[in-house]
């Protein structure tokens, strides 16, 4: 089973890249940032809750994040594979994943970080927001606190797979195809 972190900055092209990437390895994309989305849309309990840490451009809480995460993956047993796109976020998540994964015999097998400038990621996403709708996207002193959350809360998981070899960096500025054969030829080296 292939199973791939997605990993960067909010706004780094996170989403962007899963859309090929599902293509090309016909894998199943998690992104916990859509899943959110989706139970607001809804309404529903958890969506509300989420939408309260989202809109401070804060984290949702792990113990809302893991479990959402879980049954999304219980919910699809067949897959050759995931793409999680968004999660881990914290490094509880992470070792969440990696007890989760280990029970139903398997692991992450690599982590691919984009690596992008604060200045160009708070330009997509004000770009993004005017079409978006997404309140977390409109305002700049929220995406600047994104930002900040990433660089204290998540970015420390890039080192945490280094320990185990999995952890690769990308440069995420250019075209998306040349970015896309860059993470290609990271998964290719593996598989
Ligand atoms: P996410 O939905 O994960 O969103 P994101 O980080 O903003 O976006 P991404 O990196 O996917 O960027 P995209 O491809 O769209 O998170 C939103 C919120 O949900 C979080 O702040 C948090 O509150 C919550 N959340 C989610 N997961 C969580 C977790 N595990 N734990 C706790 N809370 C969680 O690209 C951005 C823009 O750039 C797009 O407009 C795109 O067109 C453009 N772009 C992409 N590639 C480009 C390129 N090469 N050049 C120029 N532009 C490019």
């Amino acid at each position: 089973m292939l199973n791939l972190i997605l990993f960067g900055p909010p706004g780094s092209g996170k989403g962007t890249q899963a859309a090929n990437l599902i293509e090309k390895y016909g894998l199943l994309h998690i992104s916990t940032g859509d899943l959110f989305r989706s139970e607001i849309g809804k309404k529903t309990p958890l969506g509300i809750k989420a939408q309260e840490f989202m809109s401070r451009g804060e984290l949702v809480p792990d113990e809302i994040t893991i479990g959402m995460l879980q049954n999304k993956v219980n919910a699809n047993p067949d897959v050759s594979g995931i793409i999680f796109d968004g999660f881990p976020r914290t490094i509880s998540q992470a070792r969440a994943l990696d007890d989760f994964l280990s029970e139903r015999g398997t692991a992450v097998t690599i982590l691919v970080a984009l690596d992008v400038p604060d200045d160009e990621l708070v330009k997509r996403i004000l770009l993004r927001g005017k079409t978006s709708g997404r309140n977390d996207d409109n305002d700049e002193s929220i995406i600047r606190n994104r930002i900040k959350v990433y660089e204290e809360e998540t970015a420390p998981i890039f080192d945490y797979y280094s320990e185990y070899g999995k952890s690769r960096k990308v440069g995420g500025v250019g075209s998306v195809d040349s970015i896309f054969e860059n993470i290609a030829s990271h998964i290719d080296a593996l598989c």
